[in-house]
């Protein structure tokens, strides 16, 4: 309960804060695309985990607020970064079931237009529990963002329900497959016929697919024989503050 309330003033205190994991293309080695991840940085406990605060922050009411400032963080690097590339660098956010399903204005949309940012250089990910309980609401939003050119990904596939109805039902740009398979692609055999197979299925349906959770050079070469389009984790880089992120990535020092 404390940590509830200390969540809420840690916006304002500046505990929150954004990490950015590159997500490299696996045939060019480039990187023109980021994941946003949330840090929260508390005076006595350090570093708490999203997976830990996230399921707070739905409970307290504040993921909106939250969400929002990620989104607007994110923003601003895609577009700065897409400036200093003279390419479109966009970059992914995670949108949690509660926002998503919230009453809350969803201002996403009209922020972009504010800020004059392409919608292009954004992609949501979104989970299947999302889709599993579809309203209306859902499918309106979703379409809002097909429309205004937002990208949406399908985050964790291959765990949970991952049923291929979701593909038909909605209008899905990428899917992102669980890093469980990823890691147990070396060694399990049916890892990784898991994952080539979503990347066959994925392709055929026009879907491009992020392997998340990389960490060895014969998972990379896996994937990539594979076809796999995307591939992000720790043999590349783990998530960085946007600082380094950008020296390291967009400056290229
Ligand atoms: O960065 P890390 O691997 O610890 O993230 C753990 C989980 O927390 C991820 O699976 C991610 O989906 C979730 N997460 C990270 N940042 C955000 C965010 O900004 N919003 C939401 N809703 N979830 C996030
Ligand atoms: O949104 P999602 O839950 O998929 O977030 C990805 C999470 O996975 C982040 O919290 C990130 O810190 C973590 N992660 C990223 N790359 C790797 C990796 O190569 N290995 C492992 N074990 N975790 C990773
Ligand atoms: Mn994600
Ligand atoms: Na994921």
């Amino acid at each position: 309960l404390r940590l509830i309330n200390e969540l809420r003033m840690a916006l304002e205190l500046g505990q929150l804060s954004v990490a950015y994991q590159p997500v490299v293309e696996l045939a060019t080695r480039r990187i023109i695309k980021a994941e946003a991840l949330l840090r929260w940085n508390h005076p006595y406990f350090g570093n708490v985990e999203p997976a830990y605060f996230v399921p707070l922050a739905e409970e307290a009411g504040l993921i909106t607020e939250i969400g929002d400032w990620i989104f607007r963080e994110a923003a601003a690097s895609a577009k700065r970064w897409s400036g200093a590339l003279g390419t479109a660098f966009q970059i992914g956010i995670n949108k949690s079931p509660i926002q998503f399903l919230s009453k809350e204005q969803d201002t996403w949309v009209e922020y972009l237009r504010e800020v004059d940012l392409p919608a292009q250089n954004i992609t949501v990910e979104i989970t299947e529990g999302l889709l599993l309980h579809a309203s209306s609401e859902v499918c309106e939003r979703l379409l809002e963002y097909r429309d205004a050119g937002i990208q949406v990904a399908l985050d964790d596939f291959g765990v949970g329900y991952s049923s291929m109805s979701y593909l038909k039902k909605f209008d899905i740009d990428y899917l992102k497959i669980d890093q469980s398979f990823v890691q147990d692609m070396e060694d399990d055999e049916n890892s990784r016929t898991i994952a080539e197979s979503i990347i066959v299925m994925a392709h055929r349906l026009g879907l491009k697919v992020i392997a998340e959770g990389v960490e060895t050079l014969r998972q990379r070469e896996i994937l990539n024989e594979a076809g796999c389009d995307y591939g992000q984790g720790y043999l590349f880089s783990k998530p960085l503050a946007a600082p380094e992120f950008e020296r390291r990535f967009i400056r290229n020092e």
